[in-house]
């Protein structure tokens, strides 16, 4: 049951929606993790709908807080090369494996490149990853620099020819001004030799509103191109991809719904919004 369909039965019949109790569709709102800000703007624009068109209003105006910017991968005719950016445990790592897995599938090929050397079993992670869905996984010697392996893995592919070069990056250094000079850093060394195109930064929803406060931090320090919301099987809280896009206006391109390579899709915002509503 989607978190407005309780609130789109009461309105059906109704010639206005002003009788309805807007203190509880606030507490299913705030409830559902759409955060207080966008709760408040929802309630407001509710207010003025009629009750004839009550599916329709609602929908545009929650289509209204969804970004409008283009959700496709970027495709580029040279090497697209795509860095993955967040805070540590959100899903980085497996989220590069499942959009190598889902590149792979639809006939791209793909290198991976190891560049969180931060934490040691970082490296052996991503190459698991690798093997298992065949992919080759460019990584340094111990102690190597996450800007020396990025800028080798820029170097190799360029060479190679190959479609889409994925980056996984650190989610934790000693500070969080090490951590943003890094992914500059890395950002800078493969723009050396490739444009990089893309910078996702990966959300994990089980964090809610907390998961959009930590997103404005990575977007103050790299151009973030479009989101990654993982963990969307862990929370009942469907709200939180409407909230993320309202308050940051980027993108979702992916979602993340397990731990398996094939829980993960394209992020489709029409599929979305009628499931917020449905019933
Ligand atoms: N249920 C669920 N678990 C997920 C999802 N994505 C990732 N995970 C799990 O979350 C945990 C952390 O995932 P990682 O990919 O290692 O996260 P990370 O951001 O790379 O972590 P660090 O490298 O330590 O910063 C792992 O146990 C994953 O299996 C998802 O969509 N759903
Ligand atoms: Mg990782």
């Amino acid at each position: 049951m989607g978190i407005f369909s309780k609130f789109v039965s009461k309105l059906k019949g109704q010639s206005t929606a002003d009788p309805l109790d807007w203190q509880e569709l606030e507490s299913e709102l705030l409830g559902a993790d759409l955060g207080p800000t966008l709760t408040s703007q929802i309630i407001q624009s509710a207010k003025l709908i009629k009750g004839d068109d009550a599916l329709a209003s609602l929908t545009q105006i929650l289509n209204s807080h969804l970004s409008t910017k283009a959700r496709e991968l970027a495709n580029n005719e040279a090497v697209t090369a795509v860095m993955v950016v967040g805070v540590n445990g959100t899903g980085k790592t497996t989220s590069v494996a499942k959009l190598a897995a889902h590149l792979k599938s639809s006939g791209n090929s793909v290198v991976l490149a190891a560049a969180d050397t931060f934490r040691a079993a970082a490296v052996d992670q991503l190459q698991t990853w690798g093997n298992r869905i065949g992919v080759e996984v460019i990584s340094g010697k111990d102690g190597a620099e996450p800007a020396s392996v990025a800028f080798d893995a820029a170097t190799r592919v360029k060479d190679l020819q190959t479609d889409y070069l994925l980056i996984d990056t650190a989610g934790r250094l000693h500070n969080k001004n090490d951590l943003m000079a890094e992914l500059e850093k890395v950002k800078r060394v493969v723009e050396k030799s490739l444009a990089v195109s893309e910078v996702l930064l990966v959300i994990d929803a089980t964090t809610g509103q907390n998961g959009i406060a930590q997103a404005k931090i990575f977007t103050e320090a790299v151009k973030v191109t479009g989101l990654i919301v993982t963990k969307l099987d862990g929370t009942a809280r469907g709200g939180v991809a409407l909230a993320i896009e309202s308050a940051l206006d980027i993108p979702i391109k992916f979602i993340g719904t397990g731990e398996s390579d094939r829980d993960f899709a394209e992020f489709e915002p029409k599929a979305y919004l009628s499931g917020l509503i449905s019933d």
